[in-house]
């Protein structure tokens, strides 16, 4: 693949005026006829030919306008359909036809079949695997759809918009017909036919009208979605709520299946998701995968206005949907739970891969300006920085002028295929503010470095605070030009209370946010009675690193006292990582590890505080994980000393206060019927953690193999179930309860991914074999992706040890298995191999082997553009 420049937009030649689609499905013949009206474009050269896209296929028949196509007119190939000699300036109409194999299919983009049922998935790319076509997100037309399929295997025929009408159609087949009046890009066209259960409901939306709702799912399973559908109302109505934006079409539909390569597709009217994302009982599923739920329903369903409405003009613009998307799922979660615990999951995921991402060898802005394979680019920076750049914009802006930038965004760019520019001028010109140097943020990669210190001079009663911003050197960006951070903070003083400067000079300061600009600033607050301890970045209002040497007692002060419940978790959070990285460099040395009893007893008595939700209190005793330790050791970096370092601290803790703990466990214990809401979650969460340090002082696998035979909800159960695993793995108590939890199970399949992934991240150097032996389990099924990244996956991702074993195992096994996938679909291999980002922040003898693993990818035969993408940006 070559690669393409966002400085080479150009409009199409040709506009396409209506699409016409019919699909007679086959398993393996399937017949598509697309009849597609176009113009020139007024001022287009008159020779331009029409130039279509196409993937794989296969075309057998060309019709202009009705009439045999003379061939030297055309010039078909696989991937381009080339038409010369068309009409100046009147409109004309072209019919192709294309045999397509959905049973073939094994990428999972264009159409396939899973399970028996034909599904699409089109983003980015996918349509023009169908037929050829302008497949290109700022080419909107109006789609009919007719499907035509055998009756009895095939019941169901969606598409989107609103059903037409259906009737029989010859011996044992009938048709269906959509129409969707809403001009979109095809990459969020969608189809789908075959057998499945249904789920009904309805919604009324603010302005009076009845919208038929409505969950498809495998026949049996439809108990499963009640909380889906449940999420989708709760969507719909707080998208009327706080961004006035009303549902379009009389009809929304949700397909889930089980083979899909990402979590969800917000395809018009008929979404189509993972099952994953869609199926949730007590019995199965976790609070996390309750939340994971409801997230992403609304994001898919939010994407309507944010996305489908207003669309993007390229594929650069990928942000302008999702960053904003994501936002708003964001936002939504906050309003249905709790707002602080729900940030501080937020900032935990991304610290854990954005920054990662954004310090490696996959850098890239948030608005790239080149790619090679766009898939690639569905990233956690694109998604999670985009984000919380859009954040920023409402920090800046402030909640009202933030609302009134999105309502002028939607008046101006409804129907419209939209750029960032575009997006950013509507919160200047609604508030009358510049933010052009913000908007760095879009185009310049890495996560910035702000250094702070302050002074206090009691007797003038000023508090000065010196600030510098860092941004450092990405891939092809070696120096960077200071960017406008926002950054909230408060000034506590020893009463609890907050300080109210009476001036403040060297910043602009509005409210309680500080507007960081230049690359060194020094802010000075005047009138400050007694010395502050500062609060700085609450709510993470920027996604920066911060170095800040605050004393451990100023930091328990906030991590005890501020007003700002993130803040008290993050404070806790900058308490333990330089201890955690102290142990890890000691336990490197083969020294032994320094406890640290202000650390512990922090984390004991905030966990203990019954004034504070039983969610933070969970979120407060997670300890800094070993990648979070990885990244801020930056380079050198070796899992093992740093698991090792990790442990001493842990047990540290865990071995403070046990009776603390076990009185946490059990009086944590939810009772009655399960309830996923946010409370009884925080509740089981807390009873979780304190069961995982009891594990340690406890040093016997008993109150976890009890805990697991009592209970009686999937959250309770595997949280159980991963603590033997992880703190026993050889005692038979694990392998009775694994084995318990794998026969009880068997059939379904989202709970033996469980299955796989508690077994795959199980540390130390055995991790390997126990993968490889997995692999072999009558349960492994390597042409289902959620299983794949269950085992495969998760291993690599998530077991820092077991994957970066120093004899560099782990490294050669994921080059065989990207090998191995990649043919079959290589997207699905592109994103596992993503999680060796971070090879070359390993110590030399791990990044010798990882450099050694890569090159035996990049040298494999017939690579994907998809992994070639990946491979050559992280070697080179
Ligand atoms: N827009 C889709 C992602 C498509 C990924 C294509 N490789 C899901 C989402 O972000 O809502
Ligand atoms: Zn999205």
């Amino acid at each position: 693949g070559q690669i393409i420049h966002l400085a080479d937009y150009r409009q199409t030649d040709f506009v396409l005026e209506r699409v016409d689609l019919t699909f007679e499905l086959d398993p393996t013949e399937t017949k598509v006829e697309a009849r597609l009206i176009f113009h020139r474009r007024e001022g287009a050269d008159l020779a331009a030919p029409l130039v279509l896209d196409g993937d794989e296929l296969v075309m057998t028949g060309l019709l202009f306008d009705q009439m045999e196509m003379d061939a030297a007119r055309y010039d078909a190939k696989p991937d381009s359909l080339t038409i010369r000699d068309l009409p100046a300036s009147e409109p004309f109409e072209i019919t192709i036809t294309t045999m397509i194999n959905p049973e073939a299919n094994t990428q999972l983009m264009g159409l396939y079949r899973t399970n028996g049922v034909y599904c699409t998935q089109c983003e980015a790319e996918g349509f023009r695997r169908i037929t050829y076509f302008p497949d290109r997100p700022d080419v909107l037309a109006v789609y009919t759809v007719n499907i035509i399929a055998d009756k009895a295997s095939c019941p169901l025929l969606l598409s989107n918009g609103n059903f037409l009408g259906g009737a029989g159609y010859g011996e044992g087949k009938h048709f269906a017909a959509w129409f969707d009046p809403h001009p979109k890009p095809s990459y969020l066209f969608a189809l789908v036919a075959g057998d499945l259960g249904v789920v009904e409901d309805t919604f009324t939306t603010m302005s009076g009208r009845e919208v038929t709702l409505k969950i498809y799912v495998e026949h049996g399973k439809e108990l499963r979605a009640a909380y889906a559908m449940d999420a989708l109302k709760r969507s719909m109505k707080w998208d009327e709520e706080v961004f006035g934006r009303e549902y379009d079409l009389d009809i929304f539909m949700i397909v889930a299946v089980s083979d899909f390569n990402m979590g969800a597709m917000e395809n018009k009217g008929l979404n189509v998701f993972n099952d994953k994302y869609v199926l949730a009982d007590p019995e199965t599923a976790t609070d996390q995968d309750y939340a994971n739920i409801e997230a992403i329903i609304a994001h898919e369903y939010f994407h309507n206005w944010t996305g489908n409405r207003v669309t993007c003009r390229d594929w650069f613009q990928l942000c302008l949907k999702e960053g904003l998307t994501v936002y708003r799922d964001h936002e939504f979660s906050a309003d249905q739970r709790s707002r602080a615990v729900k940030r501080i999951a937020e900032v935990r995921h991304l610290k854990s891969e954005q920054f990662p991402e954004d310090a490696g060898p996959l850098a890239h802005p948030v608005r790239p300006t080149k790619y090679r394979e766009i898939n690639n680019f569905y990233t956690t920076t694109v998604y999670e920085k985009g984000s919380e750049v859009t954040r920023m914009i409402a920090t800046i802006v402030g909640t009202d002028g933030f609302k009134k930038g999105m309502d002028l965004y939607f008046e101006r760019h409804d129907g419209d295929a939209a750029t960032i520019e575009d997006f950013v001028k509507c919160f200047e010109d609604a508030n009358g503010v510049d933010l052009s140097q913000f908007s760095l943020w879009y185009h310049q990669a890495g996560t910035p470095l702000v250094s702070v210190s302050c002074s206090y001079d009691q007797a003038k009663g000023e508090f000065t605070l010196s600030l510098e911003q860092m941004i450092p050197p990405t891939p092809g960006q070696a120096t960077k030009e200071p960017m406008h951070i926002p950054l909230r903070f408060g000034l506590l003083l020893v009463d609890g209370s907050e300080a109210t400067p009476s001036a403040v000079s060297g910043a602009d300061v509005t409210g309680d946010v500080l507007h960081l600009k230049e690359r060194r600033q020094t802010v000075t607050f005047s009138g400050i009675a007694s010395r502050p301890v500062v609060s700085l970045n609450r709510s993470f209002s920027a996604p920066i690193n911060l170095h800040f040497e605050q004393a451990p007692a100023d930091l328990a002060q906030i991590a005890r006292h501020d007003s700002d419940l993130f803040s008290r978790w993050q404070a806790l959070n900058d308490l333990a990582l330089p201890n955690l990285v102290e142990a890890a460099r000691k336990a490197r040395a083969g020294e032994p590890v320094e406890t640290n009893a202000v650390l512990a007893d922090t984390l004991i008595a905030i966990a203990g505080d019954e004034a504070l939700e039983p969610a933070f209190r969970a979120q407060a005793l997670a300890l800094p994980s070993e990648s979070d330790i990885a990244r801020e050791l930056g380079s050198n970096n070796d899992p093992d000393a740093i698991r090792t370092g990790r442990e001493a601290v842990l047990a540290f803790v865990a071995n403070r206060d046990p009776a603390a703990f076990a009185k946490l466990f059990d009086t944590n214990r939810t009772e009655g019927a399960f309830t996923p809401d946010a409370a009884s979650a925080g509740q089981r969460a807390l009873r979780n953690a304190a069961l995982a340090y009891l594990a340690v002082s406890d040093g016997t696998p008993a109150r976890a193999a009890q805990a697991f035979a009592s209970a009686d909800n999937m959250t309770d159960l595997s949280a159980a179930l991963t603590v033997l695993a992880h703190r026993f793995p050889d005692a038979p108590e694990t392998a009775a309860a694994l084995e318990t939890f794998r026969a009880r199970f068997a059939d379904n399949a989202l709970v033996i991914d469980k299955w796989f992934s508690i077994q795959s991240t199980i540390p130390g150097d055995g991790a390997l074999e126990r993968v490889k032996a997995l692999m072999t389990s009558p349960h492994f099924n390597k042409a289902n992706p959620n299983r794949v990244r269950a085992l495969v996956g998760t291993f690599a991702f998530s077991n820092p040890t077991g994957f970066n074993r120093a004899d560099g195992a782990g490294y050669r096994f994921l080059a065989e298995q990207i090998l191995e996938i990649d043919p079959k679909n290589p997207q699905l291999a592109a994103r596992i191999l993503t999680s060796m980002r971070s090879w070359r922040a390993l110590e030399e003898v791990r990044s010798d082997h990882a450099r050694n693993a890569l090159r035996t990818i990049a040298a494999g035969e017939k690579l994907s553009s998809d992994v070639s993408d990946i491979v050559e940006r992280m070697l080179k």
